[in-house]
């Protein structure tokens, strides 16, 4: 139980202190090893260089920052002292960020030298924005963090915050329109640690963990960060983009022991037969996956060559982290699982009502690590935040055993002769065969005007497309599936659309047909 005067600093990073693990690790990034000492020696010194630049509670800061530990020092320095922090994609456009920083009226922005490109053209239009802080060793004309760190006092009174107030914000992508902040409180970040982090995926002080998904994203945060250090464990952080090269180089040298994916990382790994539990981390005992369904045949595949089972499981930058998942020893693969404890799901028919077992609708969410709204969308927040509950958009049905199956996007069903189809059944048909590393289904019109799925397939390596391949795929997915699923086309195609958390961007693949 959260109190009501409560600072999530107090918890995630002072109390280490008092735990006795001043010389424990806690991050390893790619200057070293960071204890949670000087974690929390750096955070109060972040905290206090916010406040010199003239900041004050509830003000807020954009951090545009790849994974090092400068990421949390800032990030928890600034909720120690009641400033807000948004942390932003590392990978948008120039005109992307112009509208999250005029959007959120961030008053500093911190950002990694390596970015500064991205954002240096549109400092001039941003009349809020006071002061630019560069986290590395190129101040760009700007001030440096290292500098700021140095100077600042080592001490930082907490601010006096409730577990009801702002923490930070996070922009969703969704697959349409403009990016939504979606505003968290203090509380959030405790209750995906307990729900998600201890009770579903079992952390424990004795890990060491890597998140290929990077801190930015609301599954990466809990994943990299708030998980670990709710519990005294060691996160690794790689700056750069996690290749399946890095990542495996990554988890030999480290060995970590719990390892976050997303579903086309892990499939990109399997297709290079080299890499297998001992080219990786020997000590790995669970995997994660999340971002989209991970399709079944992927996580019966990585279990068998990596001996580690994949926990799949959904969330939502809205919820914040996963409240819905498999569990150990009870995994169903291509099933999201079960609801995570502390969650309570609805799958719902449009008119909102409650769909019996079985039927397919809305999966609606709530839990104790909701949003509150989106920022500056009241439209947009009403659609949402329903009262307690969380619309997530996503369709589901709950199968015999009570395992929540993903049917996809509500917006991306197809139906075919009046039939429901989810291309995410078509794409886990096409993905299981050997020759096929990704694919996408979407509806495309026939010259009868009906609606039958179209496939955009992205080959192994080493394969060719050919009207032989596109045949025989068509054959195959006849043989798994009720017939009328199968893809009338299919485009091989070099990479799939996709959003900045690893969402297939269907909705960039329809009426494209090419025949
Ligand atoms: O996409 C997901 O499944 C997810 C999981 C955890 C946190 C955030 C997101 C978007």
């Amino acid at each position: 139980d959260i109190p009501r005067d409560y600072n999530a600093a107090t918890w995630f990073i002072d109390r280490h202190l008092k735990d006795g693990r001043a010389d424990k690790v806690a991050f390893i990034d790619a200057d070293g090893s960071h204890t949670y000492g000087q974690l929390a020696d750096k955070v109060n010194r972040a905290g206090n260089a916010l406040k010199g630049l003239g900041l004050h509670m509830e003000n807020r800061i954009a951090m545009i920052m790849l994974d090092t530990v400068d990421f949390p020092a800032v990030f928890w320095g600034a909720v120690k002292a009641g400033i807000v922090p948004i942390p932003l994609n590392t990978l948008l456009t120039t005109g992307d960020y112009g509208y999250m920083l005029s959007d959120s009226r961030a008053r500093v922005l911190v950002i990694s030298e390596e970015l500064f490109d991205k954002v240096e053209p549109i400092l001039p239009d941003l009349p809020m924005l006071e002061h630019v802080v560069i986290s590395g060793k190129n101040a760009h004309g700007h001030t440096l963090l290292s500098d700021l760190l140095a100077k600042a006092e080592p001490k930082l009174k907490t601010a006096e915050t409730t577990r009801d107030d702002v923490a930070f914000w996070l922009y969703s992508s969704g697959s349409t329109g403009a990016p939504k902040g979606a505003v968290h409180l203090q509380r959030d970040l405790p209750a995906t640690a307990v729900h998600y982090g201890q009770q579903v995926l079992g952390i424990r002080e004795d890990d060491v963990t890597y998140s290929a998904a990077k801190l930015f994203f609301a599954y990466g945060l809990g994943n990299g960060m708030t998980f670990s250090l709710h519990v005294g464990a060691t996160s690794v952080l790689l700056k750069d983009r996690p290749t399946p090269e890095a990542v495996m180089k990554l988890l030999k040298d480290h060995q970590p022991t719990i390892f976050y994916g997303v579903p086309t990382l892990y499939g990109t790994i399997l297709a290079d037969p080299q890499y297998r539990r001992e080219t990786a981390s020997t000590r790995l005992r669970a995997c994660v996956s999340a971002g989209e369904a991970l399709p079944e045949d992927v996580g019966r595949r990585w279990e068998e060559r990596f001996g580690a089972a994949i926990l799949d499981g959904l969330g939502s930058t809205e919820m914040l982290h996963i409240f819905l998942s498999n569990r150990h020893g009870e995994v169903r693969y291509g099933t999201s699982g079960k609801p995570v404890p502390g969650y309570e799901l609805k799958i719902c028919s449009d008119d909102g009502h409650e769909v019996p077992q079985g039927e397919m609708g809305e999966l609606v969410v709530r839990g104790p690590s909701s949003a509150t709204a989106y920022w500056n969308q009241r439209e947009k927040s009403l659609k949402t935040f329903r009262g307690e509950w969380t619309h997530t958009g996503d369709k589901y049905y709950v199968d015999d055993d009570g395992y929540y199956r993903y049917a996809g996007r509500g917006d991306d069903m197809l139906k075919v002769g009046g039939i429901w189809v989810s291309p995410f059944e078509v794409e886990a048909a096409l993905i299981s065969h050997d020759k096929v590393l990704e694919a996408a289904v979407v509806g495309e019109t026939d010259a009868e005007g009906l609606v039958k799925p179209k496939a955009f397939v992205v080959l192994a390596p080493g394969e060719t497309g050919s009207e032989v391949l596109k045949e025989e795929l068509q054959a195959y997915v006849k043989s798994k599936l009720a017939p009328y699923k199968y893809p009338r086309w299919v485009e091989f195609v070099e990479a799939l659309p996709k959003t900045a958390t690893g969402k297939i961007q269907r909705f960039k693949l329809r009426g494209t047909l090419s025949q």
